[in-house]
C-alpha cells in the first residue's frame, strides 16, 4: 500500500468546454475509514457526462462541486480496511468514491462485484448506472413493442450501446447514430443494430433516416440533443415515446438553446415526450442489476469498456467523453 494518496480536485470552473486548467491532482494523505466505512484501493473509476454539470455553480440534479472539492464518481476496488461487519479486507465493491488513488466508501451505499459474471470494468457500465439507465429507460419510458422501431443516440456508449441491444431483445427494429465507422461497425456486427448511421460523415440526418427506419419511429431514447433529435422529430410515429435521458450536445454551452425547434413536430405524431433520472428507480436497481446480470452471462448483452491508464490522466478520459474518444463505457484503470 502507497503510504500517502493522489486525489483529484475541481481547480476552477470551466467556462465552455473543460480543459486540463479545470482540473488538479493533490497529494494527501490515505483517508481513515470511520465507523460503518471502507478504505478501499480503487482498481477503476467511471468519468461521466454528467460530471460535467457537476462543475457548474447551478442547481440541477446532481449538487455542484464547489472549487476545491474532490472529484467524486463510481468506483471500483478492493476493501483494504473494513469498519464493517458486511466486507472483509480483500473483498471488490462498487461505489460512489473519487477520482483518487485510496476513497473511503460507506458499506451501506456499496454493492459487491462478482469477478465471475464480468470484469471489474463492467461494473462501472452495464452492470452500474449506466446499464440501470438503459433498462429503465428504454422499458419504462419508451416502452417499445415488438416489431417498432428504436432509435438511440449517442448509441455506442455506455448507455446507448446497452438501449439497443435491450430493444433486440425485445424484438424492435433498432437504429444507432454513432460519430464513427468503428462505432457503427461495432453496433451493426457486434451488437445486432439493424442500421447504425454515422452523423459526423453524414450531412442530411432525415434522408438518412428515411433508408434506416423506413416505418418510422416509434421509440427514441435521446442520449445527445441537437440536430439529431431535430431529425429524429420529424420521423415520429403515431403515439411514439421519446425517453430524453441526456444531451450532451448542450452541457459544454452556458445558457440553454432556446428558440422553435421540432415541437409542431409532436402535434401530427402525438409524442409523448418525457425526461428520465436513473434514481427514480431506485427501488428497483436490484431487479436491474439481477437480469443485466444474466444477459450478460448469457451472452444475450454484449458490453465493452474503453480504458485510460492512470490515475494521472482521469481528465483525459473524462474530456474524450465530449469528442468521442470512448466505445462503450469510459473507465480510467488506477491500480492493478
Ligand atoms: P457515453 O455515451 O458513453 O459517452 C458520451 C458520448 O456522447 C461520446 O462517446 C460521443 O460519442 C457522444 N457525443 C459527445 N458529444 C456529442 C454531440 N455534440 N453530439 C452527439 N453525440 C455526442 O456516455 P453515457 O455515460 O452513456 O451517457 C450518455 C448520455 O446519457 C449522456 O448525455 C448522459 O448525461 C446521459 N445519462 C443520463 C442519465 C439519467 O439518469 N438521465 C444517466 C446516465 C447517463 P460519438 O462518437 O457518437 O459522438
Ligand atoms: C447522467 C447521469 C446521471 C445524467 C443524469 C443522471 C442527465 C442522474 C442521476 C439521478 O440522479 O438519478 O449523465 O445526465
Amino acid at each position: 500500500m502507497r503510504d500517502s494518496n493522489r486525489e483529484w480536485i475541481l481547480a476552477q470552473r470551466p467556462d465552455g468546454e473543460p480543459d486540463m486548467g479545470s482540473f488538479e491532482l493533490q497529494e494527501t494523505d490515505v483517508p481513515e475509514p470511520r465507523h460503518g466505512e471502507l478504505l478501499v484501493r480503487v482498481r477503476y473509476l467511471s468519468v461521466d457526462p454528467y460530471m460535467r454539470g457537476r462543475m457548474r455553480d447551478a442547481e440541477s440534479y446532481a449538487e455542484p462541486w464547489d472549487v476545491g472539492d474532490p472529484m467524486e464518481g463510481a468506483v471500483v476496488g478492493e476493501v483494504i480496511e473494513s469498519d464493517s461487519d458486511a466486507y472483509d479486507e480483500g473483498d471488490l465493491v462498487t461505489g460512489g468514491g473519487t477520482w483518487a488513488d485510496y476513497t473511503v466508501l460507506d458499506a451501506d451505499d456499496v454493492a459487491p462485484v462478482d469477478p465471475s459474471i464480468a470484469d471489474l470494468p463492467a461494473y462501472l457500465g452495464v452492470l452500474g448506472m449506466p446499464g440501470r439507465t438503459a433498462y429503465f429507460g428504454l422499458l419504462e419510458v419508451g416502452d417499445p413493442k415488438p416489431g417498432e422501431t428504436v432509435v438511440v443516440s449517442g448509441a455506442a456508449g455506455a448507455v446507448g450501446s446497452v438501449v439497443g441491444q435491450i430493444a433486440k431483445l425485445n424484438g424492435c427494429r433498432v437504429v444507432g447514430f454513432a460519430g464513427s465507422e468503428r462505432k457503427v461497425e461495432w453496433l451493426t456486427e457486434d451488437l445486432g443494430f439493424d442500421a447504425a448511421i454515422n452523423y459526423k460523415d453524414v450531412d442530411d440526418y432525415r434522408t438518412a433516416l428515411d433508408e434506416a427506419a423506413p416505418d418510422g419511429i416509434d421509440v427514441y431514447f435521446d442520449n445527445v440533443g441537437g440536430p439529431i433529435t431535430d431529425a429524429v422529430f420529424t420521423k415520429l410515429n403515431l403515439d411514439a415515446r421519446v425517453a430524453v435521458c441526456g444531451q450532451i450536445a448542450f452541457y459544454n454551452d452556458e445558457g440553454v438553446p432556446t428558440g422553435p425547434r421540432k415541437l409542431p413536430q409532436l402535434i401530427a405524431s402525438r409524442a409523448t415526450v418525457q425526461g428520465l433520472l436513473v434514481g427514480d428507480f431506485a427501488t428497483r436497481f436490484e431487479e436491474a442489476s439481477q437480469q443485466l446480470g444474466a444477459w450478460v452471462a448469457s451472452g444475450d448483452i454484449s458490453h465493452r469498456e474503453t480504458t485510460v491508464s492512470g490515475l494521472e490522466n482521469a481528465p483525459e478520459a473524462f474530456l474524450g467523453l465530449f469528442s468521442g474518444d470512448n466505445i462503450g463505457k469510459q473507465v480510467v484503470a488506477v491500480s492493478e
